[in-house]
């Protein structure tokens, strides 16, 4: 008997604030979707964003993408970390100014919880750049493990300094 392996859904979080972010956000999108084994589903608007974290850093471009994965979690977050490394990226300072940040926020309705990879991303509850491209994709009622339905999410995150720049 042939044996057919199905992707899973998962949720990327794509964030630039150096070096034109438009053009990295829209250059990650290609290169994430030309990994073998991933699968574009949906691609969110970009939003302009505040900086969490740091004030003396741009503004960030985000986004969310929605995929279809036959890689295993860990797996697809060494894929999106070469595809950062391909960007320039350099970690220098937590939650500073970056060319490419690359997160997973969800995979399928799993929590995973090792050294490297924590699943729902751990600050996704209380970010409306994350949430609101999230409900750009998927329903109100998606339940995020462990979290709540998105829309509970939302409702108690507001849309600070957030702007939608392409529809
Ligand atoms: N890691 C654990 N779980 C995950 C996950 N679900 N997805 C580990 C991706 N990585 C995960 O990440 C540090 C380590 O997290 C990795 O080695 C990985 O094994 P990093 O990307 O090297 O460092 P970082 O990004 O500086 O830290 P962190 O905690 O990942 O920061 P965030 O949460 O990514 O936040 N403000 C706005 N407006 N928009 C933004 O996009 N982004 C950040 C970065 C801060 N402020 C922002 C934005
Ligand atoms: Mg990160």
């Amino acid at each position: 008997m042939p044996s057919f392996r199905s992707g899973v859904e998962a949720y990327i979080g794509l964030g630039s604030n150096l070096d034109d972010p438009v053009v990295h956000v829209n250059q990650a999108r290609l290169a994430i979707a030309a990994v073998p084994g991933i699968t574009e589903i949906g691609f969110s608007p970009l939003y302009r964003s505040q900086p969490v974290g740091p004030q003396d850093q741009p503004d960030y471009i985000n986004a969310v993408m929605r995929i279809s994965t036959e890689l295993e979690p860990l797996a697809l977050l060494r894929q999106l970390q070469q595809i950062e490394n391909q960007h320039g990226r350099l970690r220098l300072v937590r939650w500073g100014a970056r060319t490419l940040d690359l997160d997973v926020l969800l995979y399928d309705q799993q929590i995973i919880n090792e050294p490297d990879l924590i699943v729902p991303h751990p600050e996704l509850a209380k970010r409306g750049f994350v949430l609101y491209p999230l409900a750009d994709l998927a329903a109100a009622e998606m339940p995020i493990p462990g979290l709540g339905t998105l829309s509970q999410l939302l409702a108690a995150c507001p849309a600070d300094g957030l702007r939608k720049i392409t529809s």
